[in-house]
């Protein structure tokens, strides 16, 4: 063989490999410390793994490898976030039934992990369509309804018309629909909500608690929005404000088309008829076009803020002054009790409303230095204040804190903390999820299914297309949807709502933990022993709601006595994205993707790996190279013949000592901090040495057991095969580096015969400073011992660490 063959030595160690279940987690091993790694299931979709999942997984399959090595109880699993929209569309087009096309994609998916060597502990494989997962899936959504969590109202929703589902916030994109792209519409629906907006504190507060990157962190706080400000009374309108201090320059309160004082006002005026019907006429109609657009439409789409007199006014608490009343909808209803103050001076959106001579613009805060022209633009920045009575001169952050004081002492205002977090939308009207396991009684309301008629399993139908009128596909299996009432027996209907996606993968990470018990969601001593996930890995996309998601179900879980701690992720890492050789974001549209399952053909695994984690670092965006990938392929060869040719029982030269144990410290370290590519780089660099020189097979060993977790199939072969070692490398605990070789520094000494330089030598700093020793190395320089051959040496100059002169 010239060269190595992965196509023959892959699949040969991936059988051994499994037969020996080398890769199985430990339960309660009280002898190593545990170590829970987790990647982001999954959606085991209809086009395989793709490359960016192969990055991800080689990433923490490293680590996996490694931390076992290093004596860990490491638990590394994978399973199928398998509920959702793409398998149902699919199954649609094709007539086969999404719990068999979730089956035949799965097995594809575990057959394409297993030829990446990925080495999971597969007897804990999860599966959230699978009825003994979403068991408890609606277990928990019962906890929840019975905790007051889970309800049920009427909501403006978003509305695809063409896919005829309801969107959430996050499936709007731009107003238009994630999926499909046709334009979103607003309809009000009964839909399922729980409550998140009661742990909103909570999730902004324990992120002090966690090790995420700062970014991550930044997006919670941002979607969760907190904000510090007043309540303030305006006669009977309350508004928030977070600028108090600008309350002085209030031209006007302007209160959400949503606002339950706006059905008052109109009815106070056709009882009143103190506005003629036409003005009223006006009102009513702006309120019923503000309700069929959507928050973006109404806030950042809008090109000017909108509104109308209401004809009545209010009362400035801090001095009594008459401000007219006005419905506008850039004002959002849920935000701050849906009404504000507007300052046109020092706000944009207040200056943009009250413009065109509709509100006075009333300076309040003027800069520490220099001037601004109010009627140009308004000055948002904190300042000193002005026509502001007796807190003229204060500074901002002094006036604040002056004016909530005198409010809270008149009880005409109070301190609040406002939140952006909604509650979260929680049933779709979609076949191909879970169903929500509530029934429907004319005299009992709504009941919970009991818990021992669970899981409420999805009916097993061939009709399952969305229906036009909004309702669930479930809502036409008749014998699906009429039961008995579990509590008086009288005819009920079954729910047919089902989950969002995100339900599932909200709490995978404790039935990995324990995926086939009966009982419970998993036993409380094993979710103590594994709990909290050491390090969490995924993408950068599409993160912030399933963290916040999967945080609220864990602190709901730990309230309930299910699952300890506060937070279930100890650490979060997210990896970059690999775009395609152009540079460009890989796309089928653009044929720019580059398709694992080929590379492995040709390179091997092995090669694949390597290549993702050499790329860059891994929370980089990088493109792919197929030079690089050749390169790493090259690397690997050269280690393959080295292991073969350039390893001998004798003593291995301390240069090369000492550079092996270098690079065992340097990948050890490297892989402490996630740095793969420069680990790998310093093996890349190890091999240069090794090439004019001979290993020690003990050595040898050291080297191919740090390659083992990059290059599994490789180094096995060369463990068993070439070194004659007992199977498997796999075992092996991770080399110690000899930390005196590691200190020893190398330096050059120059050699000269008569004076001329005819060669130089590398010796270990503390042998360069001594002639003895020195002058041993220079003798067997090939180069010098030519120009010495049958000369008489009549005299040796040296010089400590630099130069050796044979003087013949
Ligand atoms: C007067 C004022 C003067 C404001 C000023 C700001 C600057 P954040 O920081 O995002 O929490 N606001 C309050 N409720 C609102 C609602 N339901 N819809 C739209 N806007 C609302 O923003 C708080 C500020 O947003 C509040 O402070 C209020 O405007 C506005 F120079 O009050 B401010
Ligand atoms: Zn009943």
């Amino acid at each position: 063989m010239k060269y190595y063959h992965p196509s023959e030595v892959e699949p040969k160690w991936q059988k051994k490999w499994e037969k020996a279940k080398l890769f199985q987690a430990v339960d309660f091993d009280k002898k190593r410390k545990k170590q829970y790694l987790l990647v982001e299931f999954p959606y085991p979709s209809g086009e395989g793994l793709h490359l960016g999942h192969a990055f991800t997984f080689s990433l923490m399959d490293v680590l996996a490898r490694q931390k076992r090595m290093l004596g860990f109880n490491v638990l590394y699993p994978m399973g199928w976030d398998a509920f959702g929209l793409p398998t149902e569309n699919y199954a649609l087009k094709t007539g086969i039934h999404p719990a068999e096309v979730t089956k035949k994609n799965t097995a594809r998916f575990r057959e394409q992990m297993k030829k990446m060597a990925l080495a999971y502990d597969w007897e804990r494989e999860v599966n959230t369509s699978d009825p003994q997962y979403y068991k408890w899936t609606q277990w928990i959504f019962l906890q929840l309804f019975k905790h007051n969590l889970a309800y049920k109202a009427e909501v403006p929703v978003g509305w695809c018309p063409a896919c005829r589902i309801v969107l959430a916030n996050e499936e709007i994109i731009d107003g238009h629909c994630e999926r499909c792209g046709a334009e979103a519409e607003r309809k009000e629906q009964s839909q399922w909500l729980l409550r998140i907006t009661k742990y909103a504190e909570r999730l902004v507060d324990d992120l002090d608690l966690v090790d995420y990157p700062e970014s991550v962190k930044a997006a919670q706080r941002n979607w969760i929005g907190r904000s510090e400000g007043v309540a303030i009374k305006f006669g009977e309108i309350e508004v928030f404000t977070t600028r108090v201090d600008t309350i002085f320059g209030v031209t006007a309160v302007v209160i959400a088309p949503e606002h339950p004082l706006v059905g008052e006002i109109l009815k106070r005026h056709l009882r009143g008829g103190r506005m003629d019907s036409s003005e009223v006429e006006k009102i009513r109609k702006y309120v019923e076009q503000a309700k069929k657009k959507s928050e973006l439409e109404r806030t950042e789409l809008a090109k000017e803020k909108t509104g109308v007199f209401t004809g009545l006014y209010c009362l400035n608490p801090v001095n009594n002054e008459k401000v007219p009343i006005w419905v506008g909808d850039y004002v959002v209803a849920t935000y701050g009790g849906g009404a504000v103050m507007v300052v046109p001076a020092h706000d944009y959106r207040d200056y943009d409303f009250g413009r065109r001579g509709r509100l006075e613009i009333r300076p309040v805060v003027k800069p520490q230095k220099g001037s601004w022209d109010f009627e140009k633009e308004a000055y948002v920045e904190e300042g000193i204040l002005i026509n502001s009575g007796p807190f003229n001169g204060l500074k901002s952050q002094e006036a604040i804190k002056k004016i909530t004081e005198w409010l809270v002492k008149k009880k005409l205002g109070q301190k609040t903390v406002a939140y952006k977090l909604r509650d979260w939308v929680f049933s779709r009207q979609h076949y191909w999820g879970e169903p929500i396991p509530i029934i429907h009684c004319a005299k009992c309301g709504m009941v919970p299914v009991p818990e021992k008629d669970l899981p409420v399993e999805l009916p097993y139908v061939q009709k399952y297309k969305p229906t036009t009128t909004g309702e669930s596909p479930l809502a036409n299996i008749k014998n699906w949807v009429e039961v008995a009432c579990p509590e008086c027996g009288g005819a009920a209907r079954r729910e047919t709502d089902t989950m969002p996606n995100w339900a599932g993968s909200n709490w995978y990470y404790l039935r990995y933990l324990d995926p086939k018990n009966k009982k419970e969601l998993a036993s409380r001593k094993k979710i103590d022993y594994w709990l909290p996930v050491d390090l969490y890995l995924g993408g950068a996309e599409h993160t912030t709601l399933h963290l916040l998601y999967s945080r609220f179900w864990h602190k709901f879980l730990n309230d309930i006595g299910v699952a300890p701690g506060k937070e279930p992720y100890y650490s979060r890492r997210q990896h970059g994205m690999i775009l395609a050789e152009d540079g460009e974001k890989m796309s089928k549209s653009r044929g720019n993707t580059i398709n694992p399952d080929e590379i492995i053909k040709k390179f091997g695994a092995d090669t694949l790996r390597l290549y993702l984690l050499f790329m860059g670092p891994y929370e980089q965006t990088m493109p792919w190279s197929a030079r690089g990938l050749e390169g790493c392929w090259r690397f690997l060869n050269r280690v393959w013949r080295l292991t073969k040719e350039n390893v001998k029982k004798q003593k291995t030269p301390t240069d090369l000592l000492i550079k092996l144990h270098q690079t065992i410290k340097k990948v050890s370290s490297d892989l402490e901090e996630m740095k793969f590519n420069t680990a790998i780089a310093a093996m890349m660099e190890f091999i240069n040495d090794w090439t004019s020189g001979f290993l020690h097979p003990q050595e040898a060993e050291l080297f191919v057991k740090i390659l083992a977790p990059f290059a599994p199939h490789l180094a096995e072969e060369l463990w068993c095969e070439v070194l004659g070692q007992k199977f498997s490398v796999h075992q092996q605990p991770w080399p110690k580096y000899d930390d005196k070789l590691v200190k020893e520094e190398m330096m050059t000494i120059i050699i000269q015969v008569n004076g001329k330089m005819r060669g130089e030598i590398k010796v270990p700093s503390a042998k360069g400073q001594e002639q003895g020793e020195a002058e041993k190395i220079a003798r067997q320089e090939p180069n010098v011992k030519k120009y010495l051959e049958g000369k008489k040496i009549k005299k040796v100059i040296f010089v400590p660490g630099r130069i050796i002169n044979f003087v013949i």
